[in-house]
């Protein structure tokens, strides 16, 4: 007799089974065909174009580069060779199980051991990797040769922003991300370029080859512009090279790419390539402004601020390079980011409380801002702590009590 539940119930399997299977295989059929559909839409001029690029979403960008177009040629190359093993692997197999299958009556043969055939299945192998390790091989040379470059930038990474810096120029600026919190929060529609945007875009000539020197503050970061086929780690205490020779003028936009901490998806970058004239005009243009800027924080050393002109110049700098950890109602974030209402630090000694935020503690997210502020905006967020949230110590700090600390502690280090 049969049991008929034990039965029931194995019928079920096989038909859950029979489902899976068709989920398993349509998976890969629907991705590849959204892929070719993608692939129309991005390309209509020619399909043909089309498959030889397969510019499409799904895939990795041409870029704008050289380098960039022959990263992107490789990976096709790559890829094609493995559809082809896939179909010469599968048709083998696929025919082999339908036309020897059982039901035919087919009989397993029975051997062990061929030399021949382990021979065949080492060498082909070897001889495809052999082959692919070829061409890979040379543009990894070309990516690493840095030399004979006409314009040097240094790249250094910190907790959450990029500073870029010219050699052959005076000119160097931090890049914060201009997403605006409301967008991030929700409470404002998105932009186009939600977290892909930054107060000061790197400028670069077009034409030109450009060594970036990569470092960091802090921890590992890492550079990453996609359309430059540029991605290089930026490590503490090392320097990593990297070029990039940019075809066309344009924008173009990359993120960190190592995870960095609490604000790793925050500190986007954006490359504005400009013709080498351009440029020119714009580095001129930078240096002479930097320069006056300079000269007005020096001017700035002998001004004395009222209260409210230092609240409120303190409450912009704190909300903007201070709150992404200490919060903007100053309550830090438990075990990570201590509050700064209440804060032994800023109820206590003046200079204490400059002396952190001008040098940062060593080891901790909290960095040095001595050479990312100006003696004022130090000066304006002191006073800005020591009086919001309750804090109310009265007490009013200066761009010249700032300076004289500063004075004080490279005069000490000197000796
Ligand atoms: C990337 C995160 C981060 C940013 C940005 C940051 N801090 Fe900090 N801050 C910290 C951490 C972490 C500590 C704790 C350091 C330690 O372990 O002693 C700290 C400590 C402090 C302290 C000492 C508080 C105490 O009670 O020990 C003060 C004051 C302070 N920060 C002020 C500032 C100011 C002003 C700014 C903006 C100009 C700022 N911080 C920006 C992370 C940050
Ligand atoms: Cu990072």
């Amino acid at each position: 007799m049969h049991d008929h539940t034990v039965m029931g119930s194995f019928k079920q399997i096989i038909s859950n089974l029979k489902l899976r299977a068709y989920r398993v295989v349509s998976m890969p059929l629907f991705l590849l065909a959204s892929v070719f559909a993608k692939t129309a839409q991005a390309s209509e001029s020619s399909v043909s174009e089309s498959f030889a690029t397969v510019s499409s979403s799904f895939n990795m960008t041409q870029g704008v580069t050289e380098i960039s177009g022959k990263v992107f040629h490789l990976h096709m190359l790559i890829f094609y060779i493995c559809v082809a093993i896939a179909v010469v692997v599968f048709g083998v197999m696929f025919y082999s199980i339908i036309k020897h299958r059982k039901s035919k009556g087919a009989v397993a043969a029975n051997f062990h051991e061929s030399t021949k055939v382990e021979i065949i299945w080492t060498v082909i192998p070897i001889l495809i990797l052999i082959g692919m390790a070829i061409p890979a091989t040379k543009t990894l040379i070309e990516m690493e040769d840095t030399s004979e470059s006409e314009l040097t930038v240094k790249i250094t990474g910190s907790q959450w922003k990029w500073h870029y810096s010219y050699f052959e120029h005076d000119v160097e600026f931090f890049s914060y991300l201009s997403t605006s919190n409301e967008q991030i929060e929700g409470t404002d529609q998105k932009g186009e370029h939600y977290l892909l945007e930054v107060d000061n875009a790197l400028v670069l000539p077009i034409g030109k080859k450009i060594r970036f020197l990569m470092t960091s503050d802090d921890v590992i970061h890492s550079w990453w512009v996609p359309d430059f086929a540029v991605k290089k780690d930026t490590i503490p205490g090392f320097i990593n090279e990297a070029w990039t020779k940019i075809d066309k003028p344009g924008i173009y936009r990359g993120q960190c790419a190592e995870l960095c901490g609490r604000n790793h998806g925050f500190m986007p970058i954006v490359v504005k390539a400009v013709e080498a004239d351009e440029f020119d005009a714009w580095i001129a243009d930078k240096e002479q402004q930097l320069a006056e800027q300079k000269r007005q924080q020096q001017q700035a050393l002998q001004k004395t601020l009222s209260m409210d002109e230092l609240m409120t110049l303190g409450k912009e700098v704190y909300e903007g390079r201070c709150a992404v950890c200490h919060q903007s109602n100053g309550l830090g974030v438990a075990n990570v980011f201590p509050a700064m209402k209440g804060s032994s630090v800023v109820l206590g000694d003046v200079n204490g409380h400059i002396d952190i935020i001008v040098n940062g503690v060593s080891g901790t997210a909290m960095q040095a801002f001595g050479t990312q502020l100006t003696a004022e905006e130090i000066a304006a967020v002191v006073t800005y702590e020591r009086n919001a949230w309750d804090n109310n110590t009265g007490d009013l700090v200066q761009a010249s009590d700032v300076a004289t600390q500063i004075n004080a502690q490279t005069k000490v280090e000197g000796e």
